[in-house]
């Protein structure tokens, strides 16, 4: 039973039945409020740090060591892109409009992942990025593509597969950097070192201290917890490391027989919350950036509006049309 307060409705009960099924709640089900703004808050935070998440990468792009890794980052950065608009889509049919969530970014009331306020400062770290920080969304987004809202559940299938190649670009960066000269393999370390202990952080704060958790996992919105998650990642991501010939920079990180994972040191919480409050050392530098696309692509916006209005008058105007238009008003419509 997830909703105990009131006594159940035939609505609250059909909700709880299509949850203990493991039926997906689509937009037309019946579902408590409360579950409503807990999809809209994750799937928006999750949209907004896809998008957010282009400009560490995106930095890189003019300074790409070669063409082919040129081509790659650029389509990597457009798939991020690609994902935040899946999201949005996925939000929107939850009641609320894109304008909306990104008006609620820009004014600090949603968040986004605190990884994304991190710099970007050598090649290595696009490595690391690739690696570390698509390889620990992935262990989350696999997870969510079993998540109940059906929406949601279904953006993740496409993503994780983008995701999955994503993260194995990142390895191989890493894979000739720690394979090529002392200068290179110092660059990957110094990477590694930077973007570890942000990445386990990406998870959420302890379970002992999430807010959303017991309730998500009710809900069937989280199906594992952040520590679980967390120590999947970790476990997957040592012998990686071993691989590679770096050093995890963790004095702490010890196998553990019995427990059959590994045991890692303690996450810097204190600094994760400045992170997630604002302060951390590009938070304000990722907003003004978003800000400023968001206000350069106006006249995109309105002039998509009026394309879509025009189209909409046209096949309104034209009696028994079904609104498409055929090839050839497509090719009127490019020379006009
Ligand atoms: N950053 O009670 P919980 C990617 C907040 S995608 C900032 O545990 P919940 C792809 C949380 O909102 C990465 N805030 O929360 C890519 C809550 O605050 P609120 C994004 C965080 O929701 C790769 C409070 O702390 N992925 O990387 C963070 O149950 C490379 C208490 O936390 C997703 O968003 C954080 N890291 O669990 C793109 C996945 N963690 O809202 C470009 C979907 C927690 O009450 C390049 N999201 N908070 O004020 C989720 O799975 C969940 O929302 C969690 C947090 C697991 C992130």
């Amino acid at each position: 039973m997830t909703t105990t307060e009131q006594p159940p409705t035939d609505s609250m009960r059909r909700f709880d039945e299509l949850l203990r099924a493991d039926e997906k709640i689509e937009p037309r089900d019946w579902m408590p409020d409360e579950y409503r703004k807990t999809m809209i808050r994750q799937i928006a935070q999750h949209a907004h740090s896809e998008v957010i998440g282009q400009q560490p990468e995106g930095n890189w792009i003019t300074r790409a060591p070669s063409l082919r890794r040129k081509a790659i980052l650029m389509a990597k950065v457009q798939d991020e892109a690609g994902h935040g608009l899946y999201l949005y889509a996925a939000a929107e049919t939850l009641g609320i409009s894109r304008d909306e969530l990104n008006q609620l970014l820009h004014t600090g009331r949603q968040k986004y992942s605190s990884i994304f306020n991190y710099p970007t400062l050598s090649w290595a770290d696009i490595g690391a990025i690739g690696w570390l920080v698509d390889g620990a969304a992935i262990t989350n987004q696999v997870m969510l593509t079993r998540t109940s809202y059906g929406p949601y559940a279904r953006a993740m299938v496409r993503i994780c597969k983008e995701e999955s190649f994503h993260q194995r670009q990142g390895f191989e960066i890493m894979v000739t950097l720690t394979r090529g000269t002392d200068e290179q393999k110092a660059m990957a370390q110094d990477a590694l070192d930077r973007w570890w202990w942000p990445s386990l952080a990406m998870f959420g704060p302890p379970d002992a201290d999430s807010t959303h958790t017991e309730q998500s996992m009710a809900w069937k919105i989280k199906l594992e917890t952040n520590d679980e998650l967390r120590q999947k990642f970790v476990d997957m991501t040592v012998p990686q490391a071993d691989h590679l010939g770096l050093r995890i920079p963790d004095p702490d990180l010890v196998w553990n027989e019995e427990r059959g994972h590994y045991d890692f040191g303690e996450i810097d919480w204190d600094d994760f919350w400045q992170v997630v409050k604002g302060n951390g050392p590009c938070n304000r530098e990722r907003i003004a950036s978003k800000v400023r696309a968001w206000n350069d692509g106006a006249w995109v916006r309105e002039a998509a509006a009026a394309h879509a209005e025009r189209q909409r008058r046209r096949a309104a105007g034209n009696g028994g049309s079904n609104g498409r238009s055929s090839g050839r008003d497509r090719d009127t419509e490019v020379r006009r």
